[in-house]
């Protein structure tokens, strides 16, 4: 057998829409996940406005990976864990955060990552690839406990080269942790394309080194994501950890100090834009005859809460300086604290 056929042979990809399949969801649920997906869209587009006047720093957008974001949160329980990244503002939005919390976040503001414990998710890892440690070391504790929990962390193709990705896998399959690894690949490692990111043909075949199973999904078909994130969430709670090769593409720049014009043709972006999850789904709903005014009025009603919530966050107090000093340990340990002091004084001292 040739050296792809062993590895690409046992990747299975799921796909729903496009296979002409269906999975058990009842109207409402579909409704809820179409609103979401606007939502998270409408955040996307206030953040990147609020980027331009000044009031966020850097932002990295989401749009285009919303069915991957929303179906894999969608299929979560809420008493199970969710590990992020740092694009995963859509999944923040489905998970339950409240809107003018991660805006905060994105001004510059930890205390918008306050909270978060209560929903069972863990704050944004920048450092690429380390969260994966955390989606491994979750999975263990619950293995450890036999519980029947799992944990779902995200993270890039880009990061999939990182040996702290490695060392996660390898941990999870020996521990039979519960956890699964979600995958975006959204083709791009800001400007490096996924062709020459790796030489494997999937991403999910990195999985299998390991001892796990990998699969792939078509990540803008959000029913297949549910579906695929479903069975991936119920081998994990049986210490069966799984990697989830989600298939998507990254429609706007990586952060907005990015210009990707420079690195990819219109072309490309254009073929992306006919695949757009939302329109894909949207397509889906009307065809199943779900499509109502309700769903078209959304749209409105999303700018709306989505403008008052970016205004909440920038009414909002600015933090102290010496916050940052808090966040790092439960408990602080003394050299920390004598920093901390020193600052306070250099500073407060100088005003
Ligand atoms: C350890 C580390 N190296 C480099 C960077 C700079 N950096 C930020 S995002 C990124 C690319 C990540 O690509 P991918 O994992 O595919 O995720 P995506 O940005 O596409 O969501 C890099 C290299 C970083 N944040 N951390």
């Amino acid at each position: 057998m040739a050296r792809e056929e062993v590895y690409t042979g046992s990747i299975e990809k799921v796909e729903v829409m496009d296979a002409g399949d269906d999975i058990d969801l009842d109207e409402e649920a579909l409704k809820t996940l179409y609103k979401n997906m606007v939502l998270a869209r409408k955040f996307d587009e206030k953040a990147f406005a609020l980027q331009r006047r000044g009031d966020i720093s850097t932002y990295a957008p989401h749009k285009g990976q919303e069915a991957a974001q929303i179906g894999a949160m969608f299929a979560l329980k809420d008493d199970d864990w969710m590990v992020p990244s740092f694009r995963e503002t859509a999944a923040f939005i489905m998970r339950g955060a409240p809107l003018e919390k991660i805006f905060q976040r994105w001004m510059g503001d930890a205390n918008g990552q306050k909270g978060l414990a209560e929903l069972n998710t863990l704050p944004v890892a920048i450092p690429v690839g380390t969260q994966n440690l955390h989606t491994t070391g979750l999975g263990m504790a619950m293995s450890f406990k036999d519980d029947d929990n799992a944990v779902i962390g995200f993270t890039g193709d880009g990061s999939t080269s990182e040996g702290d990705f490695h060392e996660a896998l390898n941990f999870a399959g020996v521990y039979e942790a519960h956890s699964v690894f979600f995958v975006q690949n959204n083709q791009y490692a800001i400007s490096m394309p996924r062709e020459k990111q790796t030489k494997s043909e999937t991403i999910a075949q990195k999985a299998l080194a390991y001892g796990i199973e990998g699969l792939q999904v078509d990540g803008n078909d959000i029913l297949a994501v549910i579906k695929a994130t479903r069975e991936a969430l119920e081998k994990a709670r049986n210490g069966e950890p799984v990697l989830v090769e989600a298939l998507t593409y990254r429609l706007e720049d990586h952060t907005t100090s990015d210009d990707s014009s420079r690195y990819r043709d219109e072309e490309e972006v254009e073929k992306w834009k006919e695949n757009d999850p939302i329109k894909r789904f949207r397509e889906y709903l009307e065809e199943k005859g779900i499509w109502s005014d309700e769903l078209e009025d959304y749209e409105e009603e999303a700018e709306g809460k989505i403008d008052e919530a970016a205004n909440k966050a920038l009414e909002m107090d600015d933090p102290e300086f010496d916050e940052l000093f808090d966040y790092v340990y439960g408990e602080m340990p003394e050299l920390l604290a004598e920093e901390k002091e020193e600052l306070r004084e250099e500073v407060v001292g100088n005003e």
